[in-house]
């Protein structure tokens, strides 16, 4: 059985990343079962969360994990989607992973009051003489990947401007749609919804939460696959 790492649940989400909560989503929408456990960046084969452990197979990162899963469990998460289609989802992917995600982690670790709320406490673990310093080593590292990504060289209301800009875009392409490409889920709307989910989250304040929330259809999205995905396990554990 298939062994996904992910952080658990924290920020009032099933995980504190949008890239768990996609592949959750992925591994749902195929059907191939699964366990969770408890993983970390230095342990994983990319040195990101998430990854995959499937028999002799430890795969990071969740684009390979999703081609993973469609060649082992022959399952095509894009059926149905025409060539132009399949172009399309991956455009809209790239959009949200390789941007919008940028401007998510500038509101969660470049606020002082989203950072003490949220981030600080992934070193709580950290033993107290040294807890302080690795915040802030991480805080700044962080900061560094920002601007070598160069999101991070814009003023704070640039970078807010420029996630609203891709948020704008992804309520535009759902439209009235109940998913990105019509009434059947597909890849790219796992990782639509992780990204939604993650800045929608009622637990930080950020201007760029408040422009996902003047999107209407993108609130809605959210809450119809967080009820789709996640009630069962919810439920469960109520
Ligand atoms: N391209 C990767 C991105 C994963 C990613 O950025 N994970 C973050 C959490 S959201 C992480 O593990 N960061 C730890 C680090 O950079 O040290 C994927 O699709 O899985």
């Amino acid at each position: 059985m298939i062994v996904l790492y992910a952080f658990g649940p924290a920020f009032g989400l099933p995980d504190p990343s949008p890239f768990v909560m996609k592949t959750q989503v992925q591994l749902a929408m195929a059907g191939v079962p699964y366990r969770s456990e408890r993983g970390a960046p230095m342990t994983a084969p990319k040195g990101k969360v998430p990854y995959i452990h499937d028999g002799e197979d430890r795969l990071g990162d969740s684009t390979f994990i999703r081609a993973h899963i469609e060649k082992e469990y022959a399952f095509d998460f894009d059926e149905g989607l025409s060539a132009e289609q399949r172009a399309q989802a991956w455009a809209i992917e790239r959009m949200l992973e390789d941007h919008l995600y940028f401007a998510l982690i500038h509101a969660r670790w470049m606020d002082d009051e989203n950072f003490a709320k949220g981030p600080a406490h992934f070193f709580d673990a950290v033993p107290e003489d040294a807890r302080v310093a690795t915040r802030s080593q991480a805080r700044e590292r962080l900061r560094q990947n920002l601007i070598a990504h160069g999101l991070g060289r814009h003023r704070d209301d640039e970078i807010v401007e420029l996630g609203a800009h891709s948020l704008a875009a992804l309520s535009a392409l759902l439209g009235n749609k109940s998913y990105l490409f019509g009434d059947a889920p597909c890849g790219a709307d796992a990782t639509a919804f992780g990204m939604a989910a993650s800045i929608l989250t009622p637990f930080f304040e950020a201007p760029l939460r408040r422009r996902a929330e003047s999107h209407a259809n993108l609130v809605a999205y959210r809450d119809r696959m967080m009820q789709q995905y996640y009630a069962k396990a919810a439920n469960q554990a109520a």
